[in-house]
């Protein structure tokens, strides 16, 4: 696989010197924001991780190459193109045999993260079992990946776009453990609470960081799910956004919209219908989800 990797030279020097590295998807850049926010949001959580003792390493498919860190006219092209595929573990193969662009998801920055020697992730939200899964049996390759390789993502739960009871399930049957940050409760991305309890509370990231070693150490292959509630203050109130997934499901089905398109159509129908505070919240809730993430890394770091 190392033939296909490359490494930035901040991400070179951080191995070398054996510091914390977090990494981050570029699905969320090319095909979960709109531009120019989605860019700027790149920027800005890449500097986060930084001022907390990390070092970010942005995964994407360029060139024929997995791209560990990427440099500042990567990430714009990334935020503007439209030409650029969303990529999970099904697509890497065929992408980077034919050296298309490709923006990775949750599972492909997994699969890249592991490669590149890099346990601790941060993103958004993870995909999940959607709604009415029964019958279209759409389910997230996310979920197949954290039941297979080690990487911690750090995440503000699941989008009650999708199933969350499902999802829940789904992931105790794979044996991932999901870690409550400061809560006891699953937070449904746009808003702190869901009506699904944890089995585990975490209020310190050292807690976190020991439960990741031990996991790896016993060999348990698989993922972590970190769950970190978005800020009170960027918050969403409950009902005001449930009503409005519901409508953009409806919209969704009556589109025929299916596969891969599922999540960024509702992510963007979502931010319509809220007039941009979606947005605004998704923005935050990365952002607090990146200081948390740095934080893990360094302590996990400490201990590894
Ligand atoms: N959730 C978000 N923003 C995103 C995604 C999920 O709030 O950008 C992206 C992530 O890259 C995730 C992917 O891995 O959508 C899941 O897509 P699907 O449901 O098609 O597996
Ligand atoms: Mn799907």
């Amino acid at each position: 696989m190392k033939q296909y990797i490359t490494l930035s030279e901040e991400v070179r020097q951080a191995k070398e010197q054996g510091k914390p590295i977090v990494a981050l998807e570029s699905t969320i850049i090319s095909h979960g924001m709109p531009y120019p926010q989605n860019v700027q949001t790149a920027r800005e959580v890449e500097q986060i991780i930084r001022d907390h003792g990390a070092v970010p390493a942005t995964i994407a498919i360029i060139d024929g190459k997995i791209k560990i860190g990427l440099f500042d006219d990567e990430l714009e092209m990334f935020g503007q193109s439209k030409d650029v595929a969303k990529a999970s573990r099904r697509d890497l193969p065929y992408l980077l045999a034919t050296k298309k662009l490709g923006a990775t998801t949750v599972a492909a920055t997994m699969i890249c993260a592991e490669a590149a020697g890099i346990q601790i992730f941060v993103t958004g939200g993870i995909g999940g079992v959607h709604r009415g899964a029964e019958t279209t049996m759409d389910i997230s390759a996310d979920l197949e990946e954290l039941a297979q390789t080690n990487v911690a993502v750090i995440c503000a739960g699941a989008k009650s776009i999708l199933d969350l009871g499902l999802t829940m399930e789904y992931l105790e049957t794979k044996g991932v453990p999901v870690i409550g940050y400061q809560t006891d409760v699953l937070p449904a991305f746009y808003t702190r609470k869901s009506e699904f309890p944890l089995n585990i509370r975490a209020d310190d990231v050292e807690t976190i960081a020991s439960t990741l070693k031990v996991k790896w150490d016993l060999n348990l292959k698989g993922g972590v799910v970190i769950a970190n509630p978005i800020p009170e203050e960027s918050a969403l109130d409950e009902e005001y956004i449930n009503g409005i997934i519901a409508s953009a499901l409806k919209e969704a089905e009556e589109k025929h919209i299916k596969g891969k398109d599922v999540t960024p159509f509702m992510l963007a129908k979502v931010k319509e219908l809220t007039e941009g505070k979606s947005l605004d919240a998704n923005i935050a809730l990365v952002k607090n989800n990146a200081v948390v993430g740095a934080q893990i890394a360094v302590s996990f770091n400490s201990i590894k």
